[in-house]
């Protein structure tokens, strides 16, 4: 591997493009009502107890001016917004609708590249080191095309990252927003990394950044330089190489067409407080279903299992349990989510009417091809 440029079909050096659609869910609504689009645009997740309750999901940039941004209370987003003279909308998710326009979009996209992997609603990545010849001039190009053809068809405006891997792919197309392209080429990736901060690297959160400050590391290149068995200590084997990996722009991943989510989850809002755990049990059984529905439609089993609890001050608070083997049964399900509910509840001394919401989320998902069934669920029964 030349440094940090992993090479495609043997001889070829890889350029990958990471196509990220612009303030997505505002956007969508700015398509649907284009009278929308100079004033501030708040797509709002509304828990139901009264008008103003609930958090944004996300905003356009004439609302991100006014520090509104994905996460704070719709009640903070108002007051922010109050200074505006743009007369801000504030709007209900509308998920039916913008998973309408992520298939129209994604497919588009498709349409256009050999290898092509969905991450998440609105970002997606393609190899386009064959169309391009792995020229950086003509992957610009190409990026430029394929901006071009999106607002054509769908009028949705997206970001786009073209570097050697996915890593910087994904780091450049967050740079600079919206309707950008960023190009980062092989002999740049260096200078490019020790640009961006520590908390442009994907996975690193405000809690890594802290852990990272307890050894000195506040950089990219002071990321890149520590002895990885100091880094190894804190953070494990795993995450402490990819950290000094990403650190140095090296990320061997190939883009994976037969990717699907890693995780399958459902969040709901409580519409009334819960006072005691058997007011819960329909609202966590009804979610096990949910989600139970979606892994046996996709002929899958998980090992990982979490719950997710969101507070009246909109903390977030989560447990999982992980499983020896795999499982495809509904009541272990069940029974884990009610087992990781009362935990939580004793570990973080919280009382059931604080919650606000409830996710469960299923993840080390196998599909049921890849695996011995039988020899797989006899053990897994054993264990009960
Ligand atoms: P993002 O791509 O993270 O954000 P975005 O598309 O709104 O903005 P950007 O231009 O910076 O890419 O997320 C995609 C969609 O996912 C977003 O439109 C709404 C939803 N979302 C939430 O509901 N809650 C969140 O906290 C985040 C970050 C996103
Ligand atoms: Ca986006």
């Amino acid at each position: 591997m030349l440094f940090g440029t992993p090479i495609t079909e043997n001889i070829r050096p890889r350029v990958i493009s990471h196509i990220d659609l612009d303030y997505f869910y505002a956007q969508c609504e700015e398509v649907r009502n284009p009278g929308l689009k100079n004033r501030p645009v708040v797509v709002c997740v509304y828990s139901g107890r009264d008008s103003d309750s609930g958090v944004v999901s996300t905003s356009n940039y004439n609302a991100r001016h006014f520090g509104v941004t994905s996460g704070i209370s719709i009640k903070l987003a108002k007051s922010k917004l109050s200074r505006s003279e743009l007369d801000p909308v504030f709007l209900p998710v509308d998920l039916d609708y913008y998973r309408l326009f992520s298939t129209v979009a994604m497919e588009i996209i498709k349409a256009m590249c050999d290898t092509f992997e969905q991450v998440g609603i609105d970002e997606c990545y393609i190899d386009i080191s064959r169309a391009s010849d792995s020229n950086f001039m003509k992957s610009r190009e190409i990026a430029n095309h394929i901006q071009n053809k999106l607002l054509s068809r769908t009028n949705l405006t997206c970001s786009i990252g073209v570097a050697p891997n996915k890593l910087i792919a994904k780091i450049a197309s967050n740079i600079r927003k919206p309707n950008a392209i960023t190009v980062v080429s092989t002999p740049d990736v260096m200078a490019f990394m020790r640009s961006c901060k520590l908390e442009e690297i994907p996975g690193i959160g405000p809690k890594k950044r802290t852990r990272l400050e307890t050894l000195g590391i506040r950089s990219v290149n002071e990321l890149s330089e520590i002895d990885l068995f100091r880094l190894k200590e804190v953070f494990g084997y795993k995450i402490a190489s990819y950290l000094q990996n990403a650190a140095n722009g090296i990320d061997d991943s190939p883009v994976n067409p037969n990717h699907q989510n890693k995780q399958i989850g459902n969040i709901v809002t409580l519409k009334h407080d819960i006072t005691n755990t058997e007011d819960a049990i329909p609202v966590l059984m009804s979610l096990c279903t949910h989600v139970y529905d979606i892994l046996i439609r996709r002929e899958q089993s998980y090992r990982t299992v979490s719950l997710i609890l969101i507070l009246h001050n909109l903390k977030q608070v989560s447990a999982s349990r992980t499983l020896k083997l795999l499982s495809a049964s509904l009541d272990k399900l069940q029974h884990i989510v009610m087992v990781l509910l009362v935990d939580m509840i004793r570990v973080h001394s919280l009382s059931l009417n604080e919650i606000r919401r409830i996710g469960i989320a299923l993840s080390d998902l196998a599909d049921h091809s890849g695996q011995n069934k039988i020899t797989q669920y006899f053990a897994e029964s054993t264990k009960v």
